[in-house]
Formats: C-alpha cells, sequence, structure tokens
C-alpha cells in the first residue's frame, strides 16, 4: 500500500502539539498506546456483536482514566486539557469506548465527588477509580429527554428511607453498572441518589436493535418502590441544577471525544484517496477530492482550536456553560458532518466495517442527540446572548 505522500499530517495540520504541556503530551502517548494495542484489534469485532469490552476496564484504571479529573480518592488529578486529550484518543477508537469513560468519570464519579458527603466518596470513588465498580447516571425518562425538569421518578420520605419509583432510558452502562446516580423528583425538589445493584425492586432493561454505539452499554432502569437509606441520598445535591453541573463537565469531554472520531475519519480517507487509483491515478490526485479533504480538515483544524482555547479557559475556571454549549454543538455537528463525507471518499468501501468510517458516523448521530441535543444547545447559546428563553 502507498503511504500518503503529503508533506503535513492531519495532527500537525491541527497544530495542538506545540501547544501543550508535557504532562499533557505524555496522557495523549499512554492513551493512544492503549488504544491501539488493546481496544483497536477488536472493535469491528465488539461493534458487530453488540459488545463492550468490560474485561479491559482494569486497562483504563491502570493508566488513571476512571475519574481522570478529579483530585484524590485514587483519581489522577488532570486537568482540562490532558483529560480533553484522553477522550480525543479514546474516540478514534470507538465513541463508545469514550462514552464509557465520560459516564464513569464525568457523570457518575463527578456526582459523588461533588455533591456527595465524605463517606460516600470515601465507599466509592477509590472502587471507581480503580475499575471495580462501575456507574452510571441517570437523568432521561421514556416522556423526558431534553426537558428533565418534568421528570415523573419519585423519591418519597418512609421514616429515615427514601422509596423510588420510575423508571429511566437511554442510560449508558445501565445494565453493567454496580451504582447508579438517579435523580427523582422529592417533595422538596429533585435531589440524587446513589441506588446499588441488587436493591430490591431496582433492576435493568436492555434496548433492542440498537443502531449506533453498539460498542456501549445502552439501556434503561426500573425503579419498583426501591427503598434507599437516606446515606445514599447526595446531601449536596439539591435542584435540577446538580445534575446540569455534572452534564457541563462531560458535555467537555464529549467535544473532545468527537473530534478523535473526526481525524480517524479523515486520516483513512486521505489514506484510502492516495492508495484508490481510478480513471488512472489516486483518487487523491483529483480536485474534486482534494476539494473533500481540505473543507473536512479545515473544520476538524477550527473545531480543534476551539477545543483547547475553551479547555484553557476551563483551566482558568472561567468557562460558562453557555461556551460548553456552543463548544458540544460546535463539534459534534464537525465530527457528524465529516464523517459523513469522509465516508464517501471511500465509495463502497466507506460501508465496509473494516474501514471504519460508517461505525464512526453512526456513532456520531448519538453524540449529535446526547448530552443535550443539538437544538438545545442551540436554544443555550441564544439564551446567554438575548437574555430570552425560547426552549
Ligand atoms: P432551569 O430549570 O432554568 O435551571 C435549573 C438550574 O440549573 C442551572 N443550570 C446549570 N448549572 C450548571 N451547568 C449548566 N449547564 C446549567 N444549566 C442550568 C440554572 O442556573 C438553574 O440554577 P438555579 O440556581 O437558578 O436553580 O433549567 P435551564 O432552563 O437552565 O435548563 C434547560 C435545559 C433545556 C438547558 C436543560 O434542561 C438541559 O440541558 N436539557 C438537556 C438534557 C440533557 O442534556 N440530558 C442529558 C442526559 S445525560 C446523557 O445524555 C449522557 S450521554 C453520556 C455518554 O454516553 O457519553
Ligand atoms: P426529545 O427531548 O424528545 O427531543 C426530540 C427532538 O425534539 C430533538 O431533535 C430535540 O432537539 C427536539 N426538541 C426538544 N425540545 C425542543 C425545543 N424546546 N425546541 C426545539 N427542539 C426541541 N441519558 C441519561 O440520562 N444518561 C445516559 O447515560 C444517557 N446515555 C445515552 C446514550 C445514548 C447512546 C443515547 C442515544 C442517549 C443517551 N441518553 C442518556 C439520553 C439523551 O440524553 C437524550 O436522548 C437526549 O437528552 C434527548 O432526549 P430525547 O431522546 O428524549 O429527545
Amino acid at each position: 500500500m502507498d503511504r500518503v505522500q503529503g508533506e503535513l499530517s492531519i495532527e500537525q495540520l491541527i497544530g495542538w502539539d506545540g501547544l501543550l504541556r508535557d504532562d499533557e503530551r505524555q496522557v495523549r502517548k499512554s492513551v493512544r498506546r492503549l488504544v491501539s494495542d488493546r481496544f483497536m484489534p477488536r472493535i469491528v469485532a465488539d461493534y458487530e456483536a453488540g459488545r463492550f469490552a468490560l474485561e479491559l476496564v482494569p486497562e483504563l484504571a491502570k493508566i488513571g482514566l476512571l475519574g481522570a479529573n478529579l483530585e484524590g480518592y485514587g483519581c489522577a488529578g488532570m486537568g482540562p486539557v490532558a483529560y480533553g486529550l484522553a477522550c480525543h484518543e479514546l474516540e478514534t477508537c470507538d465513541s463508545g469506548l469514550r462514552s464509557f469513560v465520560s459516564v464513569q468519570t464525568s457523570l457518575a464519579m463527578f456526582a459523588i465527588y461533588k455533591f456527595g458527603s465524605e463517606g460516600q466518596k470515601e465507599r466509592w470513588l477509590p472502587e471507581m477509580a480503580a475499575g471495580r465498580a462501575v456507574g452510571c447516571f441517570g437523568l432521561t425518562e421514556p416522556d423526558h429527554g431534553s426537558d428533565p425538569a418534568g421528570m415523573e421518578t419519585r423519591a418519597e420520605r418512609d421514616g429515615k428511607d427514601w422509596i423510588l419509583t420510575g423508571r429511566k432510558l437511554w442510560i449508558t452502562n445501565a445494565q453493567v453498572a454496580h451504582l447508579a446516580i438517579v435523580w427523582a423528583r422529592t417533595s422538596e425538589g429533585v435531589r440524587g441518589f446513589i441506588v446499588e445493584r441488587g436493591m430490591a425492586g431496582f433492576s435493568a432493561e436492555e434496548i433492542p436493535h440498537k443502531l449506533s454505539m453498539r460498542a456501549s452499554v445502552t439501556g434503561g432502569l426500573l425503579l419498583e418502590g426501591v427503598r434507599v437509606p437516606e446515606e445514599s441520598r447526595l446531601p449536596e445535591a439539591s435542584g435540577l441544577k446538580a445534575p446540569l453541573a455534572c452534564l457541563d463537565n462531560a458535555r467537555f469531554g464529549v467535544a473532545f471525544g468527537v473530534l478523535g472520531a473526526a481525524r480517524a475519519c479523515l486520516e483513512i480517507a486521505l489514506q484510502y484517496a492516495c492508495d484508490r487509483k481510478q480513471f488512472g491515478v489516486p483518487i487523491a490526485a483529483k480536485q474534486l477530492v482534494q476539494l473533500e479533504l481540505a473543507d473536512i480538515a479545515t473544520e476538524v483544524v477550527k473545531a480543534s482550536l476551539l477545543a483547547l482555547h475553551y479547555a484553557r479557559l476551563k483551566e482558568a475556571g472561567r468557562l460558562h456553560p453557555a461556551q460548553t454549549s456552543l463548544l458540544k454543538r460546535n463539534n459534534c455537528r464537525i465530527a457528524l458532518e465529516a464523517a459523513r463525507r469522509c465516508r464517501a471518499v471511500l465509495g463502497a468501501n466507506g460501508v465496509a466495517g473494516e474501514f471504519h468510517i460508517l461505525r464512526h458516523a453512526a456513532n456520531l448521530e448519538s453524540t449529535f442527540t446526547y448530552e443535550g441535543t443539538d437544538q438545545i444547545h442551540t436554544l443555550s447559546i441564544g439564551r446567554a446572548l438575548t437574555g430570552s428563553s425560547a426552549f
């Protein structure tokens, strides 16, 4: 196979390298190695089988990816740039792999870290950082996705306990989680609970026939009068702003992650264009193919610079939630568009599993929707600009 002959790689075009600190480069290097050695060789088979590589979770833990951006309790304490780069590298393989880390780290562990008691943190965070306990985050319900304020799951006081009743749907890791962070309505407003696998009345259900994120576990949570002790309520979580703060954290990782998928698609399309000959020459020598590659690369570079810029703002504690909305919306759009256009560069091979691109595109459809849909983030930006809420 001919190798790409150009003078610049996609990574050089993005130009992150010269802007990173050594610790950030080191994280990128170790995640890249783990992904290429352990996850890439099996992803096509896992995706086809609808399976997540659960047995490799300890290896994610070993390089500090679970709870990566949290301090103490066995967590690695990475800064936002290093965490973003880790998400980016994971998603060069598959969005489902990054999703696993996002949900464990930015949703489940972050909820305990930010809103939990000291006892809850000591009980769960070291176990979750080591990959011995898997968490999930139950906010979405069958009838309440974009508008979680309408949630119907209820928690009612019964002596010192709470009784939880309701249903959550489209929950990443639901069927494999040891604990679920469940958001429920109480007479005093929304509260968060740590619900453990094995509690009577608590079960997980499969979502059949999923055509995106096939190498990620997604399911429902059924709460049929589950008795949860007061010690399992997150004491510092009061109102919807608690789960929304967790989402803010996770959306940032998604925005870096999806660019990893886009970069992978672009690298595959570029290599393919150099190898594939039609009309006697490589298709890479055709102006229309170069136009595609140049357009896609330009958008990916712009999105990458935005990600790094906002990550530095986050590091300084100055990233506004509307900026996170802008970043998530922009980068998910760019990545999905990049994957679709790269797919076409491969012609029929673009739909073949071994070329990966259609898998990325199918996954990126989910990223467009989850963690706040494209439209919801449009309205968040609109509200921040105008002061008018148009939800
Ligand atoms: P509102 O009721 O007005 O506000 C409630 C309180 O929350 C505060 N707030 C935020 N705080 C931190 N970060 C944010 N991003 C926040 N957004 C709002 C707000 O200031 C208010 O505080 P207070 O003190 O005044 O009470 O709600 P809102 O109008 O702000 O929000 C409406 C809307 C539509 C933006 C929100 O409901 C929303 O974001 N909806 C989308 C739901 C969503 O994103 N669900 C995601 C579920 S988890 C998931 O998808 C995981 S996929 C994971 C994977 O596999 O990677
Ligand atoms: P809806 O809210 O019903 O929206 C349907 C359409 O209407 C969308 O296009 C939306 O943008 C549009 N719309 C809604 N309101 C407005 C409005 N005001 N103005 C204009 N348009 C509007 N949730 C969790 O809690 N935890 C998880 O771990 C999790 N993992 C997920 C994993 C996957 C693979 C997927 C696909 C979803 C996951 N979700 C999770 C759920 C996800 O967050 C929701 O799907 C998302 O918030 C959208 O909700 P919905 O699907 O109910 O769509």
